[in-house]
């Protein structure tokens, strides 16, 4: 009798584990390569499930989820969901070498997706060289069963992915870019949800468009996945309301236009509320380093209220800011604020008394040309661009830095990236000396305390030349407590820091010649990455990791790796 009970308890206990296990909700991407005709020409380019852009995923706040990943492509890739902590689980993060080896063709890979406090929109993509250029995807967190938005439900929601596109092949741009040493070839079009829309040629007969009915309100769910520059976005006729960015509600502001960097996220509402017509929603480049090439082009979509009118020949488009209108976009970034009302509590404090405190210059710098081969080093003046953190351009190291660290195998990174710059100088200078423009190549990681509370400050520099960098951290959302032009002033600037309602971000756009201040709490045991998220600048060096070490109580170890990992 009594054996059998232990069996019994026994069953139980495996039953509810495996039950557990298997409450997580499966999705099945497979990655593979298929033809996508876009400006009159057809390329073959790797998606998730023959879709571009890829699938949309959805879950409630909290409810991880599991993604089967299959590699039927033909090159190394890996996967990683943007914005999400992954509290205690860096093992499927994504970022090739950094948390994991890549997926190899044929290979799979399942992927434990951990939601915590995340609330709005985020997405996924592709993280090795340049693949995210067409690999990616929203996903959509609504609220807890049991809440609701911290605004009235909007009739209806859509995700607006703001991308680009080459005609030539994202292998051929990335390796051209390579080789050369110098800035990339700009796109041919910008795309709204993978169409370059109207204004371009042989796109008219796939714009995206949506029907709206008078009097309703909408949520675009905008996701801005380009690959070297930021955008302005906005809806003609129409005010748009932010209320969430990052995946963390904002206080409610009305903007005729959004200012959007790569890897930022934003939830805006849109009221069909104008006379029925036709509206082109539309986004542009926004661009702040003088004298850089752009693309000039305009993507629109089409905004079409439903209803018996004839709508006029030509939808109008929105007003937006110039491509280099830093007002526009600073005026648009100051009215960001968090919202923390009762029902939807910051999940996290402000740290107060830091105890950990960095300051990051983020440069573009030269390597001199070395190959005697000119046409390889195609940045100014004969050298090959690079890019760095406190003067370390990042080097990807050949196995990845969380097996490293969790096997204890050496000789992959070393812990002493600086807390400051090698080289205290006027970093927005108008002009500087020659000597400050060649990094140090390496791979070294900052090591934080678990539980450390860290002030990070952004100091943009104007080495070669400075940019808007939109700088984004893996694991964490951090709250922008402080930013502003020119050289950061640890005297007067925290003065003015903004402990009440900072945004909570899981990327900040560092303004051109400027600077930002962010806080987080190091609680999240793991390998994080962080880096600019222009993919020049990334592979150019723009890069660096933190790894946080475990606490002492069990809640705050890492999780053991799941058995799949890929191997180098
Ligand atoms: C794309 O089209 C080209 C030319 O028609 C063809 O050779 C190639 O196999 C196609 N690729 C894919 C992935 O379908
Ligand atoms: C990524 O780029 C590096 C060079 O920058 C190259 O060595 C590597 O093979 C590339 N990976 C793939 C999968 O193409
Ligand atoms: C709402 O649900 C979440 C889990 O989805 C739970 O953690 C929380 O305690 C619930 N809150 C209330 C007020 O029921
Ligand atoms: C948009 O907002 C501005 C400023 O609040 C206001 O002047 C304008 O009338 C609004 N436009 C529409 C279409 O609601
Ligand atoms: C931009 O180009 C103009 C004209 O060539 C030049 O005078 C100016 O110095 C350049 N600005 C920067 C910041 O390089
Ligand atoms: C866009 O740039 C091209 C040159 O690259 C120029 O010819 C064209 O006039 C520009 N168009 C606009 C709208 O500024
Ligand atoms: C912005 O761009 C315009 C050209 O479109 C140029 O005339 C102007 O000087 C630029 N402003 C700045 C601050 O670079
Ligand atoms: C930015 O805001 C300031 C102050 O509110 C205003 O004077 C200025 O016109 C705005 N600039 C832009 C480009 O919106
Ligand atoms: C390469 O560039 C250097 C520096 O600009 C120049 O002196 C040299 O003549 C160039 N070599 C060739 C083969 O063009
Ligand atoms: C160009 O490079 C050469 C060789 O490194 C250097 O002597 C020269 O000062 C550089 N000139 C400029 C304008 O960067
Ligand atoms: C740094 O350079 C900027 C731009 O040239 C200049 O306005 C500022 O006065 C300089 N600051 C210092 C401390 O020299
Ligand atoms: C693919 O990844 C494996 C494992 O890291 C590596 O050995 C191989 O060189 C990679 N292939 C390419 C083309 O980058
Ligand atoms: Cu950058």
């Amino acid at each position: 009798m009594k054996v059998l009970l232990v069996v019994h308890l026994l069953c139980m206990v495996f039953i509810s584990g495996f039950l557990h296990a298997e409450a997580l909700k499966r999705h099945r991407f497979v990655l593979r390569e298929k033809n996508f005709t876009r400006l009159c020409s057809t390329k073959s380019i790797l998606t998730v499930n023959g879709k571009f852009p890829g699938p949309t995923l959805r879950s409630h706040r909290g409810e991880s989820f599991i993604v089967d990943v299959y590699n039927r492509g033909s090159y190394n890739v890996t996967l990683h969901w943007h914005g999400v902590k992954m509290i205690r689980y860096p093992w499927s993060d994504g970022p090739e070498y950094i948390t994991q080896c890549p997926i190899p063709p044929g290979g799979k890979f399942s992927q434990k997706v951990v939601l915590s406090t995340e609330e709005g929109t985020l997405w996924w993509h592709a993280h090795s060289n340049w693949t995210r250029a067409t690999v990616h995807g929203a996903i959509v967190l609504y609220p807890s069963r049991n809440r609701s938005y911290p605004f009235p439900k909007p009739h209806a929601e859509f995700p607006v992915i703001i991308g680009e596109w080459w005609k030539e092949g994202i292998q051929d741009l990335y390796y051209n870019f390579i080789r050369t040493g110098g800035d990339p070839n700009i796109s041919d079009a910008l795309t709204i949800n993978g169409q370059p829309g109207d204004l371009y040629n042989c796109s008219k007969k796939g714009t995206f468009r949506v029907k709206v009915e008078y009097g309703k309100t909408y949520m675009l769910r905008l996701v801005n996945v380009m690959m070297q520059t930021l955008a302005f976005f906005g809806v003609a006729g129409h005010n748009l309301t932010v209320v969430n960015s990052d995946a963390s509600y904002t206080q409610q502001f009305n903007s005729s236009y959004i200012a959007v960097g790569p890897g930022q996220t934003m939830d805006v509402l849109l009221t069909a509320n104008q006379s029925p017509d036709h509206y082109y929603m539309a986004a542009v480049v926004l661009e702040s380093t003088p004298n850089l090439t752009y693309d000039n082009t305009t993507t629109t979509a089409i905004v079409e209220y439903k209803g018996n009118y004839t709508p006029t020949a030509t939808p109008s488009l929105p007003t937006l800011p110039g491509h280099n209108d830093t007002d526009a976009q600073a005026n648009f970034t100051a009215k960001l604020r968090s919202l923390g009302n009762p029902l939807h509590p910051p999940p996290f404090e402000v740290p107060v008394n830091c105890s950990t405190k960095l300051l990051f210059t983020i440069s573009v710098n030269t390597f001199p040309c070395t190959s005697g081969d000119n046409s390889t080093c195609q940045g100014p003046n004969t050298t090959r661009l690079a890019a760095s953190v406190n003067n370390q351009s990042f080097a990807n190291p050949t196995i990845d830095i969380l097996q490293a660290y969790y096997k204890k195998i050496n000789g992959i990174y070393t812990g002493d990236f600086p807390d400051f710059p090698p080289l205290v100088f006027n970093y927005t200078a108008e002009y500087l000396p020659l000597a400050y423009e060649t990094p140090q190549k390496s791979t070294r990681v900052k090591v934080l305390q678990f539980n450390s509370s860290v002030e990070l400050v952004f100091q943009g520099t104007n080495v070669v030349a400075g940019a808007d960098h939109p700088m984004h951290l893996h694991g964490h959302s951090f709250y922008v407590v402080g930013w502003g032009f020119g050289n950061f002033d640890k005297n007067k600037d925290p003065q003015n820091y903004n402990m009440i309602d900072p945004p909570l971000q899981n990327t900040i756009v560092v303004p051109y010649l400027g600077w930002v201040a962010i806080r987080f709490w190091a609680r999240n045991p793991g390998v994080w990455f962080m880096h600019c998220h222009i993919d020049r600048h990334m592979s150019w060096g723009m890069d660096m990791a933190f790894i946080t070490l475990d606490g002492s109580t069990p809640e705050s170890k890492m999780d053991p790796p799941p058995p799949d990992m890929p191997v180098c």
